[in-house]
């Protein structure tokens, strides 16, 4: 990047700036394996251009992130991605998209903390990898909702039959999306926030 011999930042752009409307903000993660679709969904659904740390897979990767049903993907989100939608004209939702990749599980406390919620977005060509990510949200009483990403070559199974799979219990939301899709991924974050709508007034959390 050119600074022109400034040490100062360039300021926030326009696109950037919060609707003065805005009263609250909630965290949300979206977690998943790798390769599932967590920076598309972001990149998708997100009003600011999105950060993402990406870096091209290297020999250090191999062999330790689960590469399969993958092949084409070169680059993967290191540290994490950071998105932006509102929601209503007051409500905002900041995303963050965090690596599933065991050797990353070092971050996910910080990145937890104050989180109202979390999308498990998954690939039925690799439910196993949910099993674990699912299990940190549980430990730490992140409530979620599943949303499922239909690859094209990925098998298709009916949503309960999802559900029992992944061992849901009936109150979790599990729906299907297309990440690559705006609207499709922003189904996905309204769902979540009907579920808390939900937890909110029952007074219980998952
Ligand atoms: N067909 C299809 N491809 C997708 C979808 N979501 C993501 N992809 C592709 O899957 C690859 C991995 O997605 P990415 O967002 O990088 O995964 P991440 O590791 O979870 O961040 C990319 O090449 C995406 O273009 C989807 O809903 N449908
Ligand atoms: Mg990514």
């Amino acid at each position: 990047m050119d600074f022109n011999g400034s040490d100062t930042l360039p300021g926030p752009r326009a696109e950037d700036q919060l609707p003065h409307t805005a009263q609250s903000a909630a965290k949300i993660v979206i977690v998943g394996g790798f390769g599932v679709g967590k920076t598309t969904m972001v990149g998708s659904v997100s009003e600011i251009t999105p950060l993402t740390t990406e870096e091209t897979m290297t020999q250090a990767g191999i062999g330790v992130d689960d590469n399969f049903g993958s092949a084409s993907k070169t680059a993967t989100t290191v540290a994490m991605d950071f998105g932006r939608i509102s929601i209503t004209e007051q409500l905002v939702l900041y995303l963050f998209g965090t690596p599933g990749q065991q050797r990353f599980w070092f971050l996910w406390n910080g990145l937890f903390e104050g989180a109202l919620g979390a999308v498990v977005l998954v690939d039925t060509r690799r439910l196993e990898v949910s099993f674990d990510v699912m299990g940190r949200l549980e430990e730490r009483g992140v409530p979620f909702v599943v949303a499922v990403n239909s690859f094209p070559d990925a098998p298709r199974y009916a949503l309960d039959e999802l559900r029992t799979a992944l061992d849901l219990t009936p109150d979790i939301p599990i729906i299907e999306c297309d990440a690559r899709r705006r609207a499709s991924s922003r189904d996905v974050l309204m769902t979540l926030m009907r579920f808390l709508h939900s937890l909110a007034m029952t007074g219980s959390r998952t």
